[in-house]
């Protein structure tokens, strides 16, 4: 009763253990075992880099294994920098380097054309081979400046209209109820539930 946790991003880490905490399995992050497997990210899609990363993974532990892909799409940016959030401002750029452009592409746009939207693609694989997805996508805005603290990544930017907030004002006990990646999980949870029972 235990799923490998895909992932080296330890903020990932931590928002998937909180929101599947109520789930009957033990999350064993990849990271806490000696050595891992590289995970190269180079399909067209977060479907495919999520499912390469669970499948690559889930090999090489001969373990059921979750893995999550996340991009931000901003629309005046035509959906960029999507598949490309993390390495937006250059390979090894930092969260905060991509905030910086992200905000200075958007210098001059107005409110009303800053919408943007936050996608998740969880894939769960099995050692055999299955594969599932699930996908959670929230919309909201890029705010001017960055405000608040919690999470990381685009956190501090992406703002969410309803509760007149960015991610990193909200926290994350706010964040794991609503998110892009919550709504992922919330359908893993599903998945695994109905694998268990069957
Ligand atoms: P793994 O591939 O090891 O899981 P990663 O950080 O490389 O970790 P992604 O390939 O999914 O993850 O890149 C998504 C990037 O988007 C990530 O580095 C963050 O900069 C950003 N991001 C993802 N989820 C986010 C969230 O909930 N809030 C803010 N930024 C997020
Ligand atoms: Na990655």
């Amino acid at each position: 009763k235990e799923i490998v946790l895909a992932t080296e991003n330890r903020h990932k880490e931590e928002e998937i253990k909180s929101i599947l905490k109520d789930l009957d399995i033990e999350i064993v992050p990849m990271t806490s075992f000696p050595d891992y497997p590289t995970m190269i990210e180079e399909g067209a899609t977060l479907e495919e880099n999520a499912s390469n990363k669970a499948r690559k993974v889930a090999e090489f532990f001969k373990k059921w294994t979750i893995a999550d892909d996340s991009g931000l799409e901003v629309d005046y940016l035509n959906g960029r920098p999507g598949i490309y959030s993390a390495r937006y401002a250059g390979e090894n750029c930092s969260y905060d380097d991509n905030n910086k452009k992200l905000l200075a592409e958007l210098r001059d746009v107005p409110e009303e054309k800053r919408t943007a939207n936050f996608r998740t693609v969880v894939a769960v694989a099995s050692p055999a081979g299955r594969l599932f997805l699930a996908d959670g996508k929230i919309f909201g805005t890029i705010k001017k400046h960055t405000a608040g603290t919690a999470g990381f990544g685009y956190d501090p930017v992406f703002y969410v209209p309803e509760y007149e907030k960015t991610f990193a004002e909200l926290g994350c006990e706010i964040k794991n109820s609503l998110s892009h990646r919550a709504k992922a999980l919330q359908k893993v949870k599903k998945i695994i539930k109905s694998l268990s029972n069957s």
